[in-house]
């Protein structure tokens, strides 16, 4: 018989996805913990950026629009943690490590939306860069981290596309809607390709995270193929892409790009962006203000499996 170690490497190698009863790896647990709690919080602090420009959208069908993608990423917020909660940390753990500063999220969402421009350039770029970095993620070694995904990816897509409309309708609109609209474009293009995360001699995380399965491409490989697509999307918008070192490589058969600044990568990452501060008192004050609707919920879910299971057992004394 396998020892549970050879059997999970087995499963590995065979594509057999691993469950939460399943044998694993401490260091595999911790690592998709990590992952996907960081994933869970960049879903749920990604609503306030947009949430912003819910009561400011310029007509009812972009108010309604707006108002539906930000409850979608709610939700991607729920499956996440969900998923996270069965390699056995709660979702109070993982939430208070948010709220104490020591969990990340996701770099993109410390920058503020200054237009409704923005709101699209959100669509288009970081729905389109998480796209590109989720869809192979429905392919990642731990079944509930993938099925999430699969449902995550359906919305992204259409939210990719909404922001995308948002954009071709301001380009194709007044002098000041197309200067809006590049402005938006300037301000998000490099921090999008600062979502794949540090180049891949610096990702030290991403070695045991492919042998494991659960990345599939490395930072640097994601980042070249989202430049390719949004060298050509850009086109459509007739706008442009605050690069002037983009250019074809007839070598590689890839758009090479300019460098990025890794320095305000990391600043971001150390707390010091321009919304940091704001977008985590904006959580800390949205989980006291909900901290009533978890005491109802829990006391109605305790009366209801009281009810349950008296009526079971047949003394029903509630
Ligand atoms: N921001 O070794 P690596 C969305 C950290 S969802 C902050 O390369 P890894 C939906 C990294 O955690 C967007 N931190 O790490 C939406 C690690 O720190 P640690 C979120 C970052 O894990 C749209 C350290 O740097 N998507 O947008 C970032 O192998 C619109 C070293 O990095 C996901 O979370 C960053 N950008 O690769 C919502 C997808 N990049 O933990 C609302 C799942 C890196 O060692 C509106 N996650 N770091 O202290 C992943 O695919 C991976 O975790 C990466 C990073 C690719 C993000």
């Amino acid at each position: 018989m396998l020892d549970p170690e050879e059997l999970f490497n087995q499963k590995i190698e065979q594509e057999i996805r691993i469950e939460p009863k399943d044998w694993m790896p401490e260091d595999y647990r911790r690592m998709l913990i990590r992952q996907m709690s960081q994933h869970a919080h960049s879903e749920i602090v990604g609503m306030l950026p947009e949430g912003n420009w819910i009561t400011r959208a310029p007509s009812l069908r972009r108010k309604a629009t707006l108002i539906a993608k930000v409850q979608d990423e709610a939700g991607h917020g729920l499956y996440l943690y969900s998923a996270t909660e069965t390699l056995g940390i709660t979702r109070e753990e993982t939430i208070e490590q948010l709220h104490a500063g020591k969990a990340k999220y996701s770099s993109i969402f410390n920058y503020p939306t200054l237009t409704w421009a923005d709101i699209g350039a959100i669509g288009w770029l970081v729905d389109g860069a998480a796209i590109m970095n989720q869809v192979p993620l429905c392919r990642a070694s731990y079944g509930p981290y993938a099925r999430a995904m699969i449902r995550i990816c359906k919305e992204e897509s259409f939210h990719q596309r909404q922001g995308f409309e948002i954009l071709l309708t301001l380009s194709r609109g007044s002098e000041a809607q197309k200067h809006m609209c590049q402005d938006a474009i300037n301000r998000w293009w490099w921090p999008s390709l600062m979502m794949f995360g540090p180049n891949d001699d610096a990702s030290p995380n991403s070695q045991r995270s492919m042998q494991w399965n659960i990345k599939r491409f490395t930072n640097d490989e994601l980042r070249q193929k989202f430049v390719d697509v949004c060298v050509d999307q850009v086109k459509t918008l007739e706008m442009q892409l605050p690069d002037p070192e983009i250019k074809w490589n007839e070598e590689t058969g890839h758009y090479d790009f300019g460098e990025i600044n890794w320095e305000e990568f990391y600043e971001v990452l150390k707390g010091n962006g321009p919304c940091n501060k704001e977008r985590l008192e904006a959580r800390k004050q949205a989980h006291d203000q909900g901290a009533w609707v978890r005491e109802a919920a829990a006391v109605h879910a305790a009366k209801s499996n009281y009810s349950t299971n008296t009526t079971t057992h047949g003394f029903q004394t509630a």
